[in-house]
């Protein structure tokens, strides 16, 4: 009986033990692609559908074939949460990634998504306009209802000049004539001159680098997004970088979308250094000679000096693999004046060199790209229009000037 006994006791210890190393392995494996030294996972866009693969490519290989070796096993941190698996290293035959349409004539499709603020700002300000003998009133009206729209002070007192000047030209014009005079004044104090063009081109031999930041909410993720889908529509190769490390999803909703295109997102474990994430993007870019990498900034509302000590610090990095040849702030234009003082921080903390202005779908007060220009003396670059996966446009003047005003569709 005894005998008995300690033959199950013995078995029961190798089955026991045999678990664990099975275990063991299968825990390991699924960490072969994790970076310990930076901190940084490459990930590669692949359809959904995909079969898992914890397979590591043969020595000497590279991941995705863009030259980045992945680190050795042993490196890795026992405690680290397990990661994206390392994809194939041969390509997918069978992968189709979406073509989004080419940025030219994007404002002219969208246009109609200012109906909010065409139906207060454009249509108010016609109706005054027809009126047949102008009254100091109606010029008041005239002026709250640029205020209203958030024109500000400055430009609203501009177009108000202006148009008093041409009293007499209004008495007598056609409807048709007052929508393109107004169109005409709307587009004079939207700066129609302003250089718009997005630093994203390669530059002496390195990749376009373009840093996105801006406040929580505003849509910076989003944006780098639709900027990919912008650059891959318009023929160029591109890498994201999710330095927004704060939260895992972060990284997860911008690898999302860059997998949509077939553009390659690098992250970062959560909580790691979001410069080295960003410093490893860009070198993923220069290795693989991609025109630009686009890289998306966490959004709390640091204090200042934080937010100063973290953006700069990324920009100093990067900097040490390609100069940085755009630096974004995403303002939500529903926040209004608001939205200008949140500005400001940032402005103070690097060198903005365009605004993104997102959700003006979903606000009467178009008028903000004038003030935003004006206050800041940045120029807006691209505009938000919407959730829509090509709701993003490059800004145009005349043709946001005709959207405000309406009646051109
Ligand atoms: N209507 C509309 N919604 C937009 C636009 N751009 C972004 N959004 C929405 O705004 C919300 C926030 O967007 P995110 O891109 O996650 O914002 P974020 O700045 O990255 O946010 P944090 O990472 O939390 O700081 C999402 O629901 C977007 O769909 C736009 O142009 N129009
Ligand atoms: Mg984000």
């Amino acid at each position: 009986m005894e005998f008995v006994l300690i033959a199950i006791a013995i078995v029961l210890v190798a089955l026991v033990a045999g678990v664990g190393l099975l275990v063991g392995r299968g825990r390991r494996t699924t960490r072969l692609d994790d970076d310990a030294a930076s901190g940084t996972t490459l990930t590669r866009p692949r359809p959904p559908a995909a079969p898992p693969t914890a397979e590591r490519p043969p020595a000497g290989a590279t991941a995705s074939g863009l030259g980045v070796a992945p680190a050795e096993p042993d490196a890795v941190t026992p405690d680290a949460p397990p990661e994206v698996e390392l994809p194939p290293a041969v390509a997918e035959p069978d992968l189709v990634f979406e073509t989004p349409p080419p940025s030219a004539g994007r404002l002219v499709r969208l246009r109609s998504r200012l109906a909010r603020s065409q139906s207060s700002l454009g249509r108010g300000l016609l109706t005054v306009l027809a009126r047949e003998r102008l009254t100091e009133d109606d010029w008041e009206e005239v002026e709250e209802t640029l205020l209203a729209a958030d024109v500000g002070v400055a430009a609203t007192t501009q177009i108000v000049d202006r148009l008093r000047t041409q009293a007499m030209v209004l008495a007598t014009a056609s409807p048709a004539d007052l929508r393109a005079l107004l169109v005409r004044e709307l587009t004079a104090v939207l700066g129609p001159d302003l250089d718009r063009t997005l630093g994203t081109d390669r530059r002496e031999g390195r990749p376009g680098v373009v840093l996105v930041v801006g406040v929580n909410g505003a849509g910076k993720t989003t944006t780098v997004g639709k900027i990919a889908r912008v650059l891959v529509g318009d023929g160029r190769s591109v890498v994201l970088g999710a330095a927004d490390t704060f939260r895992a999803a972060a990284a997860d909703q911008l690898e999302t979308w860059g997998e949509r295109v077939g553009v390659l997102t690098v992250r970062g474990r959560e909580g790691a250094d979001p410069a080295s994430v960003a410093f490893e993007a860009v070198r993923t870019g220069v290795e693989a000679e991609v025109d630009t990498v686009v890289v998306d900034t966490a959004g709390r509302l640091h204090t200042k000096s934080g937010l100063m000590d973290e953006l700069g610090k990324i920009k100093r990095v990067v900097e040490k693999q390609s100069p940085v040849t755009e630096t974004l702030l995403v303002l939500d234009a529903t926040t209004g004046q608001n939205g200008i003082v949140q500005a400001r921080v940032f402005t103070a903390a690097v060198e903005v060199t365009g605004i993104v202005l997102t959700k003006l779908d979903g606000t009467a007060r178009g008028g903000i790209v004038v003030s935003v220009q004006r206050e800041l003396g940045i120029p807006v670059k691209l505009i938000g229009l919407g959730e829509g996966a090509d709701d993003l446009a490059p800004f145009e003047p005349e043709v946001f000037a005709e959207g405000l005003v309406g009646g051109a569709d």
